[in-house]
């Protein structure tokens, strides 16, 4: 089997890593976590000893990645090293996650034969360059949050059938592009149009197997909000986070942001392929919640993020010193409404003080917090962050449960120790 791989950070040479690849696609998947284990311990001075309900997982090294911790080979799931969350709001390029749904995801592109596809219920069906794309309209910029919908479902509680995601399937970047509007406009949506479809050049290896293809409302779609991205953090995309082209969905769930997009299809109906009437669906009500055992009365799409945030500084089991002031870091988002508050507390969630909040990048993006604390007491002592928005949504102190451990956003706690 031969794979190769375009090396898209220099944009004018493209080197084949093809040694990496057969790596990280070797046929037996022990085969290749074995090696990629040991590579691991060989290249790398970040390596974090990653606990976790589901057990330690390793680090592993892709193309134009650090090393990152691996949920799964076929097809790749790499998780962010949580301490990268503590190093700024803005995830780098080679600690941002990857996810694929399909063992067959591309692992050669030319960027000067792509085409961008747009049919369907519109006037004038486009086949569009890359070039024609980035000349269409005036780019558009945005920081944002991709989360997958299923981060931190490891913590689920029962447990949930699916990949045992820790908190790392989450990254926050600039991206550059042009706007979806612009170019559905281009193509002139018909006014019977209801749905935009969107797939990636991935496709099942089995024709049993759905393909991965995801639908935005039209009103959506042309809000203005969503966009084309190009570019990610000022250079072309990673390959595994979607090269040359993504779909970016502002405040939704990674879900929808389709990678190597490669054709929109402007639809007269409400899609229905597997991975918007079956799959990513959360219960219809107020918590997109059931009790454990229950089934949903009806079901919808996954939509927006819910307000989240974490301690970064800090780590279960750290030993924090007494009468002594620490400064307690880390990051809070939500859908776009904006985060306004974090508060943080000391004793179990009896007290909350106010931390002060990081620059802001935009309602989009990570917000950084901090807040200093003095411990007066010694011991077992539980830390909790706690985020609202500016609609008032702030997060639930009780995890809610789902059956696909989607959209978790309990209250985190970290266990440390004063001393
Ligand atoms: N082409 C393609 N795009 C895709 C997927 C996929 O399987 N194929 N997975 C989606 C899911 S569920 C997530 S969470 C994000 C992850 O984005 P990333 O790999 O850049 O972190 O990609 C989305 N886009
Ligand atoms: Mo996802």
């Amino acid at each position: 089997m031969k794979f190769s791989f375009v090396d898209n950070s220099e944009p004018s040479r493209r080197r084949i890593l093809r040694d990496a690849f057969t790596l990280a696609l070797a046929a037996s998947p022990l085969a290749s976590l074995a090696k990629a284990a040991d590579e691991t311990k060989a290249a790398d001075e970040n390596a974090e000893e990653v606990t976790f309900a589901a057990g330690p997982r390793p680090l592993v090294r892709y193309p134009q990645k650090r090393p990152l911790t691996l949920v799964t080979t076929r097809p790749p799931h790499l998780e962010t090293p949580f301490s990268v969350f503590n190093q700024g709001p803005i995830t780098p390029n080679d600690a941002f996650f990857v996810r694929y749904h399909l063992p067959d995801f591309p692992t050669s592109i030319d960027p000067d034969n792509y085409r961008l596809t747009i049919k369907g219920s519109v006037n004038t069906p486009l086949s569009l360059s890359l070039a024609e794309l980035k000349a269409l309209a005036e780019p558009v910029e945005v920081v944002a949050v991709n989360q997958c919908s299923g981060n931190s479902r490891g913590f689920s509680m029962p447990r949930v059938f699916g990949a045992q995601l820790g908190n790392g399937s989450m990254g926050n970047a600039r991206w550059v592009g042009v706007s979806l509007k612009a170019v559905l406009e281009k193509a002139g949506v018909k006014a019977d149009a209801r749905q935009a479809t969107f797939r990636g050049l991935d496709r099942p290896v089995l024709p049993s197997t759905p393909e991965f293809i995801k639908a935005l409302d039209i009103g959506h779609a042309m809000d203005g909000g969503p966009m084309i991205a190009w570019s990610m953090n000022g250079t072309d995309l990673p390959f595994l986070n979607g090269y040359p082209i993504r779909l970016v969905v502002p405040g939704y769930f990674g879900t929808y942001w389709v990678k190597h997009l490669s054709e929109i299809e402007v639809v007269n109906h409400t899609y229905d392929g597997f991975f918007m009437a079956k799959g990513y669906r959360v219960p219809d009500n107020d918590c997109y919640c059931i009790a454990p055992g229950t089934t949903a009365a009806q079901t919808q799409p996954i939509s927006r993020l819910p307000v989240r945030s974490f301690i970064t500084s800090v780590k279960h089991g750290d030993v924090l010193p007494l009468k002594k002031s620490v400064v307690l870091k880390g990051i809070a988002f939500d859908g776009g409404v904006g985060v306004n508050k974090v508060e943080i507390s000391i004793d179990g969630g009896k007290s909350w003080r106010e931390a002060r909040l990081g620059q802001d990048l935009g309602r989009f993006s990570f917000r950084e917090w901090m807040l200093p604390i003095t411990f007066t007491s010694k011991g077992a002592t539980q830390l909790m962050v706690r985020a609202s928005n500016r609609a008032g949504e702030t997060q639930p102190m009780q995890a809610d449960w789902n059956p696909g451990g989607y959209r978790r956003n309990v209250v985190e706690t970290s266990h440390v120790t004063v001393a």
